[in-house]
């Protein structure tokens, strides 16, 4: 069972755990417009089921365990978004905290505790003001948001449920992970989205916040694996999953921006640092690409996050450095050039049925 199944992870993860003859169990929420694009290609499938239930609603997930009784819950449903937790913070303790409790009475009510095993989407954020560089499962956490700290009572309460219940539920501590699949108000997306739009002539600037926030940015698709290998081992554990190498948001940028074919300098500081474009179409060069937009500073930010998976390669046998940073910027803007490109054709077509529902008198 995999709840947040219509996510960046939740679509992966589903992919990875069919191929390996799974029988997938989804948990969706309604919606009324069709945010299901990351799995609809898995719909029909015949092993993989959609139920509806809400991680803010105990009797939805514990009638959702009953049906399924599920042999591993991947608990990866969350608000994820750090900045839209100052906004929305007792939502994001509701669902990143309460949630987990949730699942994990879910599991306990339907007396599955010796046979089911929960993993839980935790977090480098829980590092948040860092108190060490790298940080391993052995660094002091200091959450800084209300996200981070919704997430960190999913952790401790994982903990207590392995050691009170003896229940097999534990926790990968995952370093952020991109793809291009990644919601489009991340940073990374929100990047690869704004070159390829720029490049193609259809955006004119990025507007960023903190250009020198410093990120170890791995691949989701390779994240996914270790989700599965965690709840494979022997004995329950915690995991750091990461690359083991950190970039800033100003570096990514630049290397974004360099794949869709646009040189770009960084000059100035602070909140004055813009982007400028010194090499590409002859239109762009000379123009500011990219400002900086106090509206994107959050009220504290977490600017150091740097993973050391040295256990996770040793015990999961997982190799870290599997899709390298300029690999992971390079497919994400690969993608969205293609997908910018369709967009146009898409405008294309849809213009010339305009013209012809014109001619006939369809449409006035
Ligand atoms: P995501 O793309 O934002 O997906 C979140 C999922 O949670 C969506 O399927 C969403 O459903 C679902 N969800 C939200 N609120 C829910 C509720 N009340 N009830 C049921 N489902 C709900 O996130 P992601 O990037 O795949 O991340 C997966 C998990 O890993 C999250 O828990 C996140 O906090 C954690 N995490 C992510 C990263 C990362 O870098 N990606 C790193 C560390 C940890 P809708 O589609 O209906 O909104
Ligand atoms: O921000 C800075 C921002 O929103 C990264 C989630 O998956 O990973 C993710 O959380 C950094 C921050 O991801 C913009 O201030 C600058 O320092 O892409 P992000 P995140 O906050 O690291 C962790 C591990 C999770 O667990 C979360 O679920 O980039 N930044 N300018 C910006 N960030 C955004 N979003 N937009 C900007 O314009």
């Amino acid at each position: 069972m995999i709840t947040g199944v219509t996510g960046q992870d939740g679509s992966y993860l589903s992919e990875f755990l069919l191929e390996k003859g799974y029988d997938v169990h989804g948990i969706i929420r309604r919606s009324s417009v069709d945010y299901r694009e990351r799995i609809a290609h898995l719909e029909g499938h015949p092993g993989f089921h959609l139920h509806y239930a809400d991680l803010g609603d105990s009797m939805s997930i514990v009638k959702a365990v009953d049906r399924v009784c599920p042999d591993e819950i991947y608990n990866l449903a969350a608000q994820s978004h750090v900045q839209v937790s100052f906004d929305s913070p007792e939502f994001t303790a509701d669902v990143d905290a309460t949630g987990v409790l949730r699942v994990l009475e879910a599991v306990r009510a339907c007396h599955l505790e010796k046979t089911c095993r929960v993993y839980q989407a935790s977090t480098s954020e829980l590092y948040g003001k860092v108190e060490e560089v790298p940080q391993n499962e052995n660094t002091p956490f200091h959450p800084y948001s209300p996200y981070a700290v919704a997430k960190l009572y999913g952790y401790w309460i994982i903990k207590e449920y392995r050691e009170a219940y003896g229940m097999y539920c534990c926790s990968g501590i995952l370093f952020n992970h991109e793809s291009e699949r990644r919601g489009e108000t991340f940073v990374t997306r929100k990047i690869t989205l704004a070159a390829a739009r720029i490049a193609q002539g259809r955006q004119d600037k990025l507007y960023l916040g903190n250009l020198s926030s410093l990120r170890d940015w791995g691949y989701a698709k390779d994240y996914v694996e270790c989700m599965w290998l965690i709840l494979q081992q022997e004995k329950p554990e915690d995991f750091v999953i990461a690359t083991g190498v950190q970039h800033s948001v100003r570096e990514f940028c630049e290397l974004a921006f360099k794949y869709a074919g646009i040189g770009l300098r960084f000059e100035g500081e602070g909140a004055d640092e813009k982007g400028v474009c010194i090499a590409g179409p002859e239109n762009l060069v000379g123009k500011v690409l990219v400002e900086v937009s106090p509206d994107f500073y959050r009220p504290t930010d977490v600017v150091n996050l740097w993973g050391d998976p040295a256990k996770a390669r040793a015990r999961l046998g997982w190799d870290p450095q599997k899709t390298s940073f300029e690999e992971l910027v390079r497919l994400m803007v690969d993608s969205d050039m293609r997908k910018v490109a369709a967009e146009d054709a898409g405008e294309r077509v849809r213009k010339m049925n305009l013209a012809e529902y014109l001619e006939k008198g369809i449409v006035k």
